[in-house]
């Protein structure tokens, strides 16, 4: 999948979250997601509003806002709109498939009703991806799995990350792809279809800093999408720093290198 064009893997992808996801990187010429965590709705809002224009996709951790409220996601869906990007809730989730469904569905949050995307961690084994998927798979929504982690000592490899792979593979109405640091079509290949296309989403990515001193690694967004073969970079405090006050110049600064850099790692990779 990775040899093709954005384009092309839109054309073909069979579920509408990944889909939208496709077509937007190729629209807006941006593989770039901006990890929006900071803790207050107003820096939240001010951070999306002025990266909107050079991501693909916003992820975000909303149980991290200390003053959450229902409107902070009318805002966000609306930016979403205005600005043509996908949003993926980087929920986690890591229990049963009762509880994550849900987790997913109701709560504070009720993420289902407005995520494109979430993701999950395969440890419970498959049960979580069915309880997820009751709930998500009717809304058009898309699940990633947990197959590697970004960070020092990462407990997700060797056979863990095979039988991530395996689990996506027998559930892919509703898994379009891993978190993971490189591609997965080589993982496990005992039953690969051709046809299948998991997207490969990668966080720990950063263009000044090798780590943050609690685990996190970044690479660059050249090693990711040229070497690796990832698709989509996920980059957090590259963009905005600590996220306390906010600098315009220097996140849409930011924000507009690391799309730029993302893209020519891209046109380097299908040439
Ligand atoms: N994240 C990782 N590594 C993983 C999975 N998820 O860093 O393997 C998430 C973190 C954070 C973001 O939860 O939201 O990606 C990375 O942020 P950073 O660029 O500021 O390090």
């Amino acid at each position: 999948a990775h040899r093709q064009t954005y384009a092309q893997r839109a054309a073909k992808h069979p579920n509408p979250a990944a889909k939208a996801l496709l077509e937007t990187i190729e629209r807006k010429k941006t593989n770039l997601c901006v990890s929006v965590d900071v803790t207050k709705s107003d820096d939240f809002l001010k951070v999306i509003d002025l990266v909107g224009p050079y991501v693909c996709m916003v992820k975000t951790h909303v149980d991290i806002i200390e003053d959450f409220a229902p409107t902070l996601i009318e805002r966000l869906q609306e930016l979403s709109v205005n600005h043509d990007f996908v949003i993926f809730e980087d929920r986690k989730f890591a229990d049963i498939g009762n509880t994550v469904a849900l987790q997913y569905a109701a709560g504070v949050h009720k993420i289902a009703s407005w995520a494109h995307l979430t993701n999950a961690h395969p440890v419970p084994g498959p049960g979580i991806v069915s309880g997820l998927a009751a709930v998500g798979r009717p809304l058009g929504r898309g699940l990633l799995l947990l197959a590697e982690m970004s960070t020092k000592g990462s407990l997700a490899t060797g056979a863990y990350t095979e039988a991530a792979v395996r689990m996506a593979r027998e559930h892919r109405d509703f898994v379009v792809g891993f978190i993971a640091q490189r591609r997965m079509e080589s993982v496990a290949t005992e039953s690969v279809d051709p046809e299948e296309d998991f997207l490969i989403l990668t966080p720990g990515v950063g263009l000044d800093t090798r780590g943050d001193g609690m685990g996190q690694q970044y690479r660059t967004p050249k090693e990711v999408i040229t070497e690796a073969g990832c698709d989509v970079i996920i980059v957090g405090r590259g963009i905005y720093g600590k996220g306390d006050n906010v600098d315009v110049q220097a996140v849409q600064a930011q924000a507009e290198r690391y799309r730029a850099e993302g893209w020519a790692a891209y046109l380097a990779r299908i040439q």
